[in-house]
């Protein structure tokens, strides 16, 4: 069977956002042919477009899947729904958002599917958590995750703290408040989050 890395943002900003994401993860992992391999910490920062809605909490999680592009996608919605969302506005607010932002080396723009993301390069929120977990991350073009993330300036995050259940070596989370001073190493690709 062919399995596949695949890189997965979050986002929310209505409810409970943190405990929201911290459920999708658990969802994701338990999702038929997908295992989270890494997961970022959260991240709280403004919206990008409509301004009147409340701030995001992000994160990024790594995941290994067996499962093609288009289902994956469907699978992700389908957690989306059941999280309650429902759909307000473009980049409106929102119980949950799965985007898939790389899905191995393959680059695709389908009406319903377009890997990489185009809006990883634009954001802070994506970029920061990434290479938290994989600070050697580039995209199938080859541009760098950390030279991405340098050339984003300007937008507020604030590291919240790690994900409730971390893989054991990924313990070490700096004080609330401060971004990771040092991105820290993913794990290694056969360590699962969950069982771990
Ligand atoms: N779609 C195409 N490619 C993808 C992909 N790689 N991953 C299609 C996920 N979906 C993809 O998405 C609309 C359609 O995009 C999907 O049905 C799928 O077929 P959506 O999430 O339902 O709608 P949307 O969110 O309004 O549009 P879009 O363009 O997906 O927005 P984004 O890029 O998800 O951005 N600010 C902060 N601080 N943090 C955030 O997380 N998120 C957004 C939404 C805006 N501002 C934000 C944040
Ligand atoms: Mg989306």
């Amino acid at each position: 069977m062919i399995r596949e890395i695949a890189t997965i943002g979050l986002g929310s900003n209505l409810g409970n956002p943190v405990d929201q994401i911290e459920r999708a993860v658990e969802a994701i992992d338990s999702l038929p042919l997908c295992r989270v391999r890494a997961v970022s910490g959260l991240y709280a920062n403004p919206p990008i477009g409509p301004q009147d809605q409340p701030d995001y909490v992000n994160a990024v999680a790594e995941i290994e899947t067996a499962l093609a592009p288009v289902p994956l996608l469907r699978a992700l919605k389908g957690l989306e729904r059941a999280a309650g969302r429902s759909y307000t506005r473009h980049w409106g607010e929102r119980m949950l958002d799965l985007d898939i932002l790389t899905f191995g080396h393959r680059e695709m723009d389908d009406p319903t599917l377009t890997v990489p993301h185009p809006e990883i390069a634009n954001r802070h929120f994506v970029l920061a958590p990434w290479l938290e977990i994989r600070p050697e991350a580039e995209l199938p073009d080859g541009r760098r995750v950390a030279s991405m993330l340098e050339a984003v300036s300007g937008h507020p995050l604030r590291y919240v703290r790690a994900m409730a259940r971390q893989p054991e070596a990924e313990a070490a989370a700096p004080e609330q408040g401060e971004a990771p001073a040092s991105p820290r190493a993913a794990e290694p690709a056969t360590t699962s989050w969950r069982h771990s």
